[in-house]
């Protein structure tokens, strides 16, 4: 079944898609030259003016953005409208430092929402649904933007924030809750939590709407069988707009990207150059329409591919791969490239492991060493020594076989290992003796 929100838009055929995205991004760069300074002055250091841009393929030609120019223009430097006309600020969901912050006007407030009720409708979520937001509310573009998108649909919305899980499971099942908006770390717990107490059977749950982080396949099913549910995969990053820059349809085949408002290209992210399409890759993206903060092809570090293939559900936009992982986030241990979400997913395979574990990354002389903390979750394994060697062992293997890389895996007792009601931080390196994460 198709649930659109905006059909014309959605299944636009190619040919028309591709004209709109020109003129879009003509009006884009535009606007970028008349009132963005900072951004205007990249292109003046690259030759590029606004008439250039004859030709979608003509986009290659304009200079990255990237993070640091967040950063270097920290506050207001990269707003293209007065602070009179910006009415909303937020902000990226990193803790440390000075948070990378966007503004947007009423008119890019309109087509968030729109672009979030597109999301959701595609998964047929409608004014039918009861939707329960645990995504934290503040900064974080997560809480917000589906509050104002799920309303815009029509959608009951219980805003309950992060944290409190009791809390959350009860009014869950006291309002008969069918739509469940977390991270997948957030959701995770929640459906443990939802497995221990016997709840399944009391909820109305249906579908997830789940975002904000990675989260294998492996990860995906464990969720659903706990709560009973369809869980969905969105993506999108504050510097854009935040969620609602693609989302599955019901194939589940693909996040579609919303190709109207955002133009996607995925590079190689040593080199810069473009790469064919298929082809994995940094995804780049820049955006159309943004009033407040049009951004040209800014590197978003998220590694990703893209198909133009149609897809069955009708929807001609582009379909985006989950994210395996972001270039930054990539370890190197002795030289072996190792994506966290490699380890999940080897985890998440075996019998009695639960969905929390821990990376740690360490030198050791010129050495480095990774240990994999893995979670049981079952208390009466911790005295069946010769099964736990067994696992231990197996566990060994499946990650040496799947990262070309041997690991020290140690298994701990249940619930020892922390949760998260945001986004989780499964990895630290300590390899220059302080504690990073995989978090931003
Ligand atoms: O996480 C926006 C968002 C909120 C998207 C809620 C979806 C749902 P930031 O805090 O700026 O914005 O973090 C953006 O999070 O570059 C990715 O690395 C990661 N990310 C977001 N969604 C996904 C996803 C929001 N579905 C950064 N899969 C991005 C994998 C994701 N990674």
């Amino acid at each position: 079944m198709n649930h659109y929100w905006q059909k014309e838009i959605e299944t636009m055929p190619r040919r028309e898609l591709e004209a709109l995205q020109l003129e879009r991004l003509k009006g884009a760069v535009a606007r970028v030259w008349n009132s963005a300074p900072r951004q205007r002055a990249k292109l003046e250091a690259a030759g590029v003016r606004p008439e250039d841009i004859r030709t979608l393929d003509d986009l290659r030609r304009i200079p990255f953005t990237v993070k640091d120019d967040f950063r270097d223009n920290y506050p207001f430097g990269l707003f293209a409208r007065p602070m009179k006309e910006i009415v909303r600020l937020q902000g990226s969901s990193g803790t440390t430092g000075k948070p990378t912050m966007a503004g947007y006007t009423r008119a890019d407030l309109d087509t968030w929402a729109n672009l979030i009720a597109r999301l959701a409708a595609a998964v047929g979520v409608s004014d039918e649904d009861i939707a329960q937001i645990s995504f934290g509310y503040g900064l974080f573009t997560g809480g917000f933007g589906l509050h104002y998108g799920l309303e815009k649909l029509g959608a009951t919305v219980l805003p309950l924030s992060s944290g409190n899980t009791e809390r959350q499971l009860m009014l869950m099942e006291d309002f008969g809750v069918t739509v469940l908006i977390a991270t997948p770390s957030y959701a995770t717990y929640l459906s443990e939590t939802v497995r221990e107490k016997g709840l399944r059977d009391k909820l109305r749950l249906r579908v997830g709407l789940f975002g904000g982080e990675g989260c294998t396949h492996e990860m995906r099913r464990r969720i659903e069988d706990n709560l009973g549910i369809i869980a969905t995969d969105n993506y999108g990053m504050c510097e854009l707009t935040g969620p609602g820059i693609s989302g599955e349809c019901l194939e589940r085949n693909g996040m579609h990207f919303a190709e109207d408002h955002f133009l996607p290209e995925i590079i190689d992210p040593d080199t810069g150059e473009s790469l064919p399409e298929g082809s994995l890759g940094e995804l780049v993206v820049t955006t159309l329409t943004k009033e407040a903060l049009p951004v040209l092809r800014y590197r978003t570090r998220d590694i990703t591919r893209l198909t133009y293939e149609p897809c069955r559900c009708g929807r001609t936009h582009a379909r985006m791969d989950k994210v395996t992982g972001r270039s930054d986030d990539m370890l190197i241990i002795k030289g072996v490239n190792v994506f966290p979400s490699q380890i999940e997913g080897v985890l998440m395979r075996m019998e009695h492991v639960s969905p929390h574990y821990l990376l740690l990354v360490r030198r050791e002389g010129y050495m480095d060493t990774l240990e994999v903390q893995v979670e049981l979750n079952d208390e009466a394994l911790l005295e069946k020594f010769a099964l736990l060697e067994g696992l231990q062992g197996r566990i060994k293997e499946r990650l040496r076989s799947v990262l070309g890389l041997g690991a020290k895996v140690t298994l701990v007792g249940p619930k020892t290992i922390e949760r998260f009601q945001g986004k989780a931080k499964r990895v630290i390196d300590l390899r220059n003796n302080e504690s990073a994460t995989t978090n931003r």
